[in-house]
């Protein structure tokens, strides 16, 4: 029997792809959405597959209907010329709490990014980390599609009563990539015991929590995500050894962003 129902929006991108094995539990339904096609249920797999954009209002009010919670990850997740940006990133994630508003979606946890402060100097994280609501300095017009996100998420709950957890995502991918990654890396299974915290905390309200593993090497605080119910289990260092005999620092390391930037603005990197 299916007691939840929780929406993904870009189901098919590469959060989305780690998180949909993990996020399966007995009675959730998970309603896939994207632009682009997906794989079609597995066996005994709860999920519902709706091909559509994010920039759609109509078609994210349908997609709302009946859900418990929306985590919105749709969009695009590097740099780019601003009109898209601001088309996808920040109108689309507009127009994704405003269909959860009117179809009475009562928690959303919006995907941000390190990017939002990209340009903040490594070594300014202190003994604590990177406080989790670190001002923004973001690196890119992708980094301030991410500070208005935040922005967005802070409205809807301060002016319409949404539950809103924004996830400032390092670099969640299976493995870290690259020397960076041994400090910003999100394990898909801590990314998965994260998303879940944020769907299970009660009454959240509007917060920011940084998306990590517990890195050895890591400079973002993990605090304010514990205080939600994240308890990380991985940790970048087992690849550490390899990682520095394979690579070497890339430019604009020294900074969170680091080859975001150096990258030019407004160009696809
Ligand atoms: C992001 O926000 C990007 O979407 C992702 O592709 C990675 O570059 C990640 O940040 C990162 O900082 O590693």
């Amino acid at each position: 029997i299916v007691t939840e129902t929780v929406l993904v929006t870009g189901a098919a991108g590469t959060v989305g792809a780690l998180l949909r094995p993990r996020l399966a539990r007995p009675g959730r339904r998970l309603r896939l959405l994207d632009r682009a096609e997906q794989p079609p249920a597995g066996p005994g797999e709860q999920v519902e597959l709706v091909t559509a954009s994010v920039t759609d209002l109509a078609a994210m009010t349908a997609a709302c209907r009946g859900a418990a919670a929306l985590i919105h990850l749709g969009g695009i997740s590097r740099e780019a010329p601003w009109e898209q940006i601001l088309a996808v990133n920040i109108d689309g994630t507009r127009t994704v709490l405003e269909a959860a508003r009117l179809a009475g979606v009562p928690r959303v946890i919006l995907a941000s990014s390190n990017h939002a402060v990209g340009m903040r100097p490594v070594s300014d994280a202190g003994d604590a980390g990177f406080p989790a609501e670190s001002t923004p300095r973001p690196d890119t017009y992708y980094g301030v599609s991410k500070v208005a996100v935040e922005a967005l998420g802070s409205l809807y709950h301060d002016r319409f009563g949404l539950d809103v957890v924004c996830i400032r995502i390092g670099s969640c991918f299976p493995e870290p990539p690259g020397i960076r990654g041994l400090a910003t890396w999100l394990s898909p299974d801590d990314g998965a015991r994260l998303f879940e915290a944020c769907l299970s905390a009660p009454s959240p309200g509007f917060r920011v929590v940084w998306g990590a593993s517990a890195n050895t090497r890591g400079h973002y605080s993990l605090a304010e995500a514990r205080a939600l119910g994240y308890s990380p289990r991985d940790d970048a260092e087992r690849f550490a050894e390899r990682i520095l005999a394979e690579s070497s620092p890339a430019p604009g390391d020294e900074l969170l962003g680091g080859g975001f930037t150096t990258t030019p603005v407004g160009e696809p990197n």
